[in-house]
């Protein structure tokens, strides 16, 4: 093993300064990946994109625990090469800690299956906090030690005593330029050197860029429900006459408040609603074919129901009072033919759809929903109506819901089509 440790450590400088530079590459598509991941912009446009960009974002983050590892075999050496240098231990400090917690959360997200939600929200709280943190820094790093910035009496990673005895054997010119390269920097300055009023200008740069998003998204993390609600509320484009009056149990909610925050999500621009603009139908394989207004739409009788909410990139919302009408009494009412086996949901942004199957539907806590936590529900998050299926990842439950179809033939949802899984199921330890 020592042997082995030893021929893993030979030509340290160059192997280390090769092992950086594919960490670094791979760090680049991790971030850009990431945040076309997280982006809402990219979600519109990518579409089916964005599952690849997904795979591409996996399999990146496992090739990762290459570098990785192969670090752990050169840090004894490089650790007493850098132990005079305070700076440069933390840093090799903090970036392990990144690159590992990264790696961790991102196979517990990728994993979330299998792990179940509680254990999902936790990971990809970790997986943002670190891309919060880490990316500025390692934005600023790179930055910062680019050739022209760095000063190279700072320099650390130095060719290995071997490597400079047969200059031959240096053959990359990068390697060469690290130990070679000569700077203005050995004239000193007398106040404030380029170099380092460029490090700052780039340092206020990101924090003025990164700083306000990354409180925010800590807020919202941290606390739980209300904040963004009330603004999306403020906000709310849909101009339903009249507003439903809620049970009992749903002012002041039988849950007691909703806890976590929804993402918005869509694959459209928000659509909005009014009243010359907004019917419900039931149609397809059904006796009795139905189209409501608004008006209509609010004497259906409803019911309150309390459940959880889990997207499958890892959130969750809990405890949401929801009040609507069970998908039961709308196939109650509308009569299902036998020939019928699925049931299709349609979306009011005219792209979005899903489906279950009839026996699927048995579920009772399936709901045609108009109001959260006794309030209506916001365009953003799918308002005037929207569809919940608890015991399913929140991809079925469509937003702006406006049209159930009976159809004798399979349906597979927008998401679907895309890579996501037919069977939505949550794992079955849930509730
Ligand atoms: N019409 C429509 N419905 C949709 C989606 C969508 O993009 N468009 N996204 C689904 C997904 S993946 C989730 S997690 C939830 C998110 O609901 P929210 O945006 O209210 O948080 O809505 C689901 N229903
Ligand atoms: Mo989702």
């Amino acid at each position: 093993m020592g042997r082995w440790i030893a021929a893993v450590q030979k030509g340290f400088g160059k192997k280390l300064i090769r092992l950086h530079s594919w960490n670094a590459w791979l760090v680049a598509l991790l971030a850009i990946t990431g945040l076309v991941l997280v982006g809402g912009f990219w979600r519109e446009i990518l579409g089916e994109g964005r599952v690849w960009v997904r795979w591409i974002h996996i399999i990146g983050g496992l090739a990762l625990l290459v570098p990785v590892v192969y670090y752990l075999f050169l840090a004894s050496k490089h650790w007493k090469q850098i132990r005079e240098k305070p700076n440069q231990k933390m840093n090799v400090i903090l970036v392990m800690i990144l690159l590992v917690g990264w790696i961790i959360s991102g196979i517990l997200l990728w994993l979330l299956r299998q792990v179940g939600p509680a254990v999902a929200n936790t990971a990809l709280f970790i997986h943002d906090l670190l891309t919060w943190v880490g990316l500025p820094y390692i934005i600023y790093h790179s930055l910062t030690r680019t050739a022209w910035l760095k000063d190279p009496k700072k320099r650390s990673i130095r060719l290995s005593e071997d490597a400079i005895a047969k200059p031959a054997s240096v053959p990359t010119g990068k390697a060469a330029a690290v130990t070679t390269k000569p700077s203005s920097a050995q004239t000193p300055s007398p106040f404030y050197t380029r170099r380092a009023f460029l490090r700052s200008v780039i340092g206020i740069g990101l924090a003025v860029s990164v700083g306000p998003t990354f409180i925010r998204w800590l807020g919202s993390s941290l606390t739980t429900g209300g904040g963004s609600w009330e603004e999306m509320a403020a906000s709310n484009p849909n101009k339903m006459v009249p507003d439903p009056k809620p049970l009992p149990a749903s002012l002041p909610p039988e849950g007691g408040g909703a806890q976590g925050e929804f993402r918005v999500y869509t694959v459209t621009p928000i659509p909005s609603f009014d009243n010359s603009n907004w019917s419900f139908t039931i149609d397809g394989l059904v006796d009795r074919p139905q189209t409501w207004n608004w008006e209509q739409f609010l004497k259906i009788k409803r019911s309150v129901q309390v459940s959880d909410f889990h997207c499958v990139t890892g959130w969750s919302v809990y405890k949401n009072t929801w009040e609507g009408i069970p998908l039961n009494d709308f196939l109650k009412m509308a009569g299902v033919k036998p020939t019928a086996q699925t049931i299709k949901f349609y979306s009011g942004d005219g792209v979005y759809t899903d489906s279950i199957t009839l026996e699927q539907a048995q579920l009772k806590d399936i709901m045609v929903a108009i109001l959260h936590d006794g309030k209506i529900i916001p365009a953003d998050l799918g308002g005037p109506v929207r569809l919940v299926i608890p015991k399913m990842y929140a991809y079925k439950s469509v937003k702006w819901l406006n049209r159930i179809e009976l159809i004798a033939e399979d349906h597979i949802g927008y998401w679907e089509q895309r890579g996501y899984d037919k069977d939505a199921w949550l794992p079955d330890n849930l509730s």
